[in-house]
């Protein structure tokens, strides 16, 4: 198949499965044109059979904010014509499937261009159910010729929110060879100078990620036992949680090291995954911790209970809970045997459930089937 892909190409755990999903079909013999403003950045390849189509926005003294809507569906359109596309996959409803509907009405009809619509989790829950984008989300997923959720919990959301439940549930994957624990030496003598435990966090630092509560669950553990705390990546919350370390005076004992490319080395090298979100459908980072073999201490919202199981593959509390949140640290933490049977159990849960063997081939087939319809 010929299919294009949009994805935000900088930020988001939506952008980092529709560029994944894009190299795993290309790996299986498709050819993938990712249409977006910017090379998406866990797009490290291009090649023949991935391909990549820049959004060019024009500047004009009239408009005070770019149509960017409309320039992606005039670009979506011009590369189904040269490039034969078979069907367009936007991840992110807004403003995605609005300009593939686009896309598609403006080529009637010379030319057949399905749009099928993957729905991350904010595009529903924050963005969409917003009053002032709920009803352009809701016409965007009710006029794609198929939709997918990454859980179960939002395929509900969605049917609640938006009263449309015509929704194939294709959860999230992991690659099994590329997301493994693998000895990081130096990485870990970097990180921990004097061989503490090391607690990771690694999220985009939205407020809907809590990172606050990380240094709040450390400065308790700390209390019982030495530990460093990681905090990777980069957002408006930061500054906040860098904050909260120095009044609690435990600053020197976490280090923020920004956005890192080598996600699965700062894994490779944790103990513990904290992730105390407000909001997740899914929790992409709960199962790439889990590929690693680091249990999880989670919120238990949206999609969460659905990835991590409960004292078998890491413990979920309420949401802000850091108190429970604390103590289940600690408790890893202690006990060297549970941590490390709770991170076998955890990478064979992720494999056996979300590898890209089982979830690669349900995109395809749903691609077929709207293909077929
Ligand atoms: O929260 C993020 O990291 C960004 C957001 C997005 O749509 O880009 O993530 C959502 O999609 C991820 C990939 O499917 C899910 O793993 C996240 O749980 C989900 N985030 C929320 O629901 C808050």
């Amino acid at each position: 198949m010929n299919i294009g892909i949009t994805v935000y190409p900088t930020y988001g755990g939506s952008g980092i499965v529709g560029s994944e999903l894009g190299m795993e079909l290309a790996s299986r013999g498709h050819t993938v044109h990712f249409i977006a403003s910017s090379l998406p950045t866990r797009l490290t390849k291009l090649s023949e059979r991935v391909r990549f189509h820049e959004v060019e926005m024009m500047s004009y003294p009239l408009f005070e904010h770019q149509p960017y809507t409309l320039a992606l569906a005039t670009k979506m359109a011009k590369v189904a014509e040269t490039e034969n596309l078979d069907l367009l996959h936007v991840h992110y409803a807004i403003p995605h499937s609005i300009s593939a509907i686009l896309a598609r009405e403006s080529l009637q009809p010379n030319r057949r261009l399905p749009v099928i619509t993957t729905l991350h989790g904010t595009d529903i829950t924050l963005v969409g159910a917003d009053r002032s984008y709920l009803p352009i989300t809701r016409y965007g997923i009710v006029q794609s010729d198929g939709v997918t959720a990454i859980s179960n919990y939002l395929k509900d959301a969605t049917a609640e929110i938006f009263d449309f439940d015509n929704i194939a549930v294709i959860p999230n994957f992991i690659c099994a060879s590329d997301y493994q624990r693998h000895p990081v030496e130096k990485l870990r003598a970097e990180l921990s100078p004097n061989g503490e435990p090391l607690l990771v966090h690694v999220s985009n630092f939205r407020p809907v990620k809590r990172p606050v509560d990380c240094v709040e669950i450390f400065a308790r553990v700390l209390k019982e036992t030495k530990a460093r705390l990681i905090m990777v990546g980069d957002g408006s919350e930061r500054s906040l949680a860098e904050h909260r370390a120095r009044c609690l005076g435990i600053d020197e004992h976490c280090s923020f090291v920004g956005k890192q490319p080598k996600i699965v080395d700062y894994l490779s090298a944790s103990d513990v995954l904290l992730l105390p979100s407000e909001q997740e459908s899914f929790g992409l980072a709960a199962l790439e911790a889990m590929a690693c073999e680091v249990p999880v201490i989670a919120s238990r919202v949206g999609g969460v209970p659905e990835v991590v199981t409960d004292g078998e593959t890491g413990f979920l509390s309420e949401v802000g809970d850091v108190e429970k949140m604390s103590v289940d640290t600690a408790r890893l933490l202690a006990d060297e045997e549970l941590r490390r049977e709770m991170g076998r159990r955890a990478r064979e849960s992720a494999i056996s459930r979300y590898s890209t063997d089982l979830i690669i081939p349900q995109y395809i087939n749903f691609y077929e089937r709207v293909l077929a319809a």
